[in-house]
């Protein structure tokens, strides 16, 4: 018998969501900064068995909207609701509830299993768990909760061995050698975003959007052509930097992940243009993938 399905993970902001996806998937394929709205979209991480494909998916942290990307952002936590056969729900440490009262009723009213996964408990001790247990016990009573720390990989592979039960019988949903659904220009866009969320402070990593206009495979080489979008004239400068030290430094960390990621030495070109308040054109945000209704 085959068991397949699609777990999705959801949960506040910063919780630590692509650092679980990742530790399950064994590859990095969300980009993890300690900044808050890291994760932009949807994204399909697969791990395969003989006998089961399981279909994670990483959302970015629940908020409340405040412009047109963040309500497309939410519109991919709620696709995440309707096609989940089971729901991770992640908590951290010291969390008293989630930033959105109707998901977190959708969540405690789920007719489908959901585990509750408390993390980063290596920053806590025993009576500040057993407080917390009892909390999200209590809060969320048909969960299953799960205390662990995707960043040390502690009790991620017992949560993986419990999904694994729950899945329902059916054949894979993906070709079963399949790693994500997402294109190799997809995560070149992602890296560079995570150098940019690294690098820069305040409003800059949230009005930068990504676009690879060339990616060229060749042997042992690949070839990058990327655009960063900012919002404001201001915005590029400081993005370029005195001299353009800032973004050859992003540049240069860039290339050192994607070289790791993709196998293959990599040339990669970046340049910066002005895009003026893309984050609230509907036009721009489908142009990037986000999308809109
Ligand atoms: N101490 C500790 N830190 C963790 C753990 N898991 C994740 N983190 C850190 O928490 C921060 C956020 O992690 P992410 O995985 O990016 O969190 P996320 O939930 O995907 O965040 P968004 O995409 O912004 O919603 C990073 O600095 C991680 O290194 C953990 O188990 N313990
Ligand atoms: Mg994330």
């Amino acid at each position: 018998m085959h068991k397949a399905g699609f777990v999705n993970i959801i949960g506040n902001p910063n919780v630590g969501k692509s650092t679980l996806m990742n530790a399950l998937v064994g590859e990095r394929l969300s980009i993890i900064t300690s900044k808050a709205q890291t994760t932009r979209h949807r994204i399909m991480g697969i791990v395969n068995g003989e006998d089961f494909q399981v279909v994670f998916s990483d959302t970015p942290g629940i908020i409340k909207p405040a412009y047109e990307l963040q309500n497309s952002m939410m519109d991919f936590v709620k696709s995440a609701f309707e096609d989940a056969d089971v729901l991770v729900y992640m908590v951290e440490i010291g969390e008293k509830e989630l930033k959105d009262e109707a998901f977190f009723n959708k969540i405690i009213h789920s007719k489908i299993p959901v585990l509750l996964l408390l993390n980063k408990i290596d920053k806590s001790n025993q009576e500040q768990l057993e407080e917390q247990i009892d909390l999200w016990r209590e809060k969320v009573p048909n969960a299953e909760i799960f205390p662990i720390s995707a960043l040390e990989n502690f009790n991620v592979s017992e949560v993986f061995n419990r999904i694994l039960e729950l899945l329902p019988s059916s054949p894979p949903y993906y070709p079963k050698d399949a790693l994500t659904d997402k294109p190799e220009r997809f995560f070149v866009n992602e890296t560079i975003r995570e150098k940019i969320l690294l690098n820069y402070d305040k409003e800059i990593p949230y009005s930068v959007e990504i676009e690879t206009e060339e990616f060229k495979e060749d042997e042992d080489i690949i070839r990058i052509k990327s655009v960063i979008m900012v919002e404001r004239d201001t915005q590029k400068g400081i993005i370029i930097g005195h001299k353009g030290s800032a973004l050859k430094k992003v540049g240069m960390q860039a290339r050192e992940d994607l070289e790791k990621f993709f196998g293959k030495q990599i040339y990669i070109e970046l340049f910066v243009k002005v895009n003026k308040d893309w984050r609230s054109n509907s036009f721009q945000l489908r142009r990037f993938g986000y999308n809109q209704k």
